[in-house]
């Protein structure tokens, strides 16, 4: 019989993932494993893990890691690379630790345009610590610290951080892609390849938002969470190249 898949070696055989059903972080982390083995990086990579769900990554993909807790992984990874710039070096970060407590890390290596790639997991809510607020929880999305729903007027409007970190100079790639569906998850893959490449081929700062769920924190069924995807997390934001400096 023709053999049409097999397990990333980069990704730890004996264990499952201890994910809570439904989430997306384990299929992020399936993918980045698949494209570790294809670029043949395993060996050479360090992963720069978050605070937060998405650091449980680290438990799952065969690869050396480190966790930089509260947002500090792009100043992390900034020491690591600039130390060590043979090494695959990016950062693995969700939302709360990205664009609300590690806001100014952000910026800053996006700004200075550090040579590795973020891939930022927006499941617009504090999954760890249970469901609080995120910068980018929608309008009138209920979070454990707005049960009556997100009001702009008193907690702000959702945080975009593709279209921010596209308005700076020095990122040479910025995409938002989704891992709701088949389709999207393909895409998913190619858009996390080519920030690898791109770091591999030392051109600078690549940053790849994916688009996730948090079926415990949003409170609904994992098959719920998909049209909620489709119909309000995807239209507030939008899915696309942001910025690509070879495209322009
Ligand atoms: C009181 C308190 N404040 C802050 C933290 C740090 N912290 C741990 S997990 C987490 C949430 C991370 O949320 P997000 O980045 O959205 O990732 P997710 O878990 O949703 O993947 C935070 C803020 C903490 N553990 N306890």
């Amino acid at each position: 019989m023709e053999k049409i898949y097999e397990r990333p070696h980069s990704l730890i055989e004996e264990r499952g993932n201890s994910f809570c059903p439904g989430c997306m972080h384990g299929v992020a982390g399936k993918l980045i494993a698949e494209v570790l083995d294809e670029l043949g990086q395993q060996e050479n990579t360090v992963i720069v893990y978050p605070i937060g769900c998405g650091a449980m990554n680290g438990l799952f993909i065969e690869a050396d890691g480190i966790v930089a807790l509260h947002g500090r992984a792009p100043a992390t990874a900034t020491g690591i690379k600039r130390s060590a710039p043979e090494k695959l070096v990016f950062t693995y970060q969700g939302d709360g630790d990205l664009a609300s407590i590690g806001f100014a890390e952000i910026m800053h290596a996006a700004n200075r345009g550090e040579n590795f790639a973020v891939f930022f997991v927006n499941n617009s809510i504090y999954g760890m610590t249970g469901g609080q607020m995120a910068p980018t929880t929608l309008e009138g999305q209920k979070s454990t610290t707005t049960p009556m729903g997100r009001n702009i007027e008193t907690e702000g409007a959702p945080m975009h951080m593709c279209e921010l970190v596209s308005a700076l100079e020095r990122p040479v790639y910025v995409e938002r892609v989704a891992l709701d569906t088949p389709a999207h998850i393909n895409a998913a893959k190619k858009a996390i390849k080519k920030a690898l490449q791109n770091e591999l081929d030392c051109k600078g700062f690549s940053f790849v938002e994916l688009m996730s769920n948090c079926p415990t924190n949003w409170g609904c069924s994992v098959e719920e969470t998909l049209p909620f995807m489709k119909e309000k997390t995807l239209k507030e934001f939008p899915l696309g190249v942001y910025k690509d400096k070879e495209e322009a």
